[in-house]
């Protein structure tokens, strides 16, 4: 059932792990980067070929469009994207907040609006039940602090898409420590693992980014946990 469908974590961070400054992102924009999230949070995976009948028809409703992925994010979130990119098109958008969402900027008739992950999951599968929203493909959290933080306390977080920034911005936002250290049950998959999961081909890393005649380079990371 959706209350334990797995999420997956996507986020960028810095050296020391800062994820934003004044409600927005700390670094400036990086195009391909950006790219990478809105490519990797619309593709919906398709299963295994097991050579049965029930997996082609699955992937039959797959290529009609007939499932999207959810994007779970938190308020300052939500305010954080640009209006005319808001909603993030083609996926399922979950509002996290304890306001009512008639006092949310830009939350328009198709934006769930919970007040936590987990209800946001519960109202997520009554949407689709009463067919307002598409079958859930994969579920991401994609922010912010508060957000990363009740998530990766949930059983269900099994994945982290870290893109680790090689460069230090001032922060007033941080994504949670939990993911370092000898005691982590975190681990850092190889580069094969991680084009499988995101499902493409990535070019060899560290990639690096071209902005105001400044070079910015990062690194694409899949963390799994048992
Ligand atoms: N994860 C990663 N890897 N990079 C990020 O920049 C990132 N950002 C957030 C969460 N996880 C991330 C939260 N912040 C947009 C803006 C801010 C934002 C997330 C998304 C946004 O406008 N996205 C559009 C693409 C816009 C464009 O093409 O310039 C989208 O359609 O996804």
């Amino acid at each position: 059932s959706i209350k334990h469908l797995p999420l997956t974590l996507i986020v960028a961070a810095t050296p020391k792990h800062g994820i934003g400054k004044n409600g927005v992102l700390p670094w400036p924009m990086l195009k391909k980067e950006m790219a990478y999230f809105a490519r990797v949070t619309k593709r919906v995976p398709m299963p295994k070929d097991t050579g049965s009948v029930q997996s082609d028809a699955w992937k039959q409703a797959n290529l009609e469009g007939m499932r999207q992925n959810a994007v779970i994010m938190g308020r300052k979130t939500w305010e954080s994207i640009p209006p005319k990119f808001r909603p993030l098109k083609d996926r399922t958008n979950v509002v996290v907040s304890s306001q009512d969402r008639t006092k949310l900027q830009g939350v328009t008739d198709d934006v769930v609006v919970a007040r936590s992950i987990e209800k946001g999951l519960e109202a997520l599968g009554e949407w689709v039940r009463v067919g307002k929203g598409k079958p859930v493909g994969r579920a991401f959290v994609i922010g912010g602090e508060s957000i990363y933080r009740a998530a990766l306390e949930m059983q269900q977080t099994k994945a982290v898409l870290l893109t680790r920034i090689q460069k230090e911005y001032e922060c007033d936002t941080f994504f949670p420590d939990l993911l370092e250290g000898p005691a982590t049950a975190w681990q850092k998959t190889s580069k094969a693992e991680l084009e499988e999961y995101v499902g493409e081909e990535l070019p060899e890393l560290p990639l690096m980014e071209a902005v105001n005649g400044e070079e910015i380079s990062y690194e694409l990371q899949l963390l799994e946990r048992p």
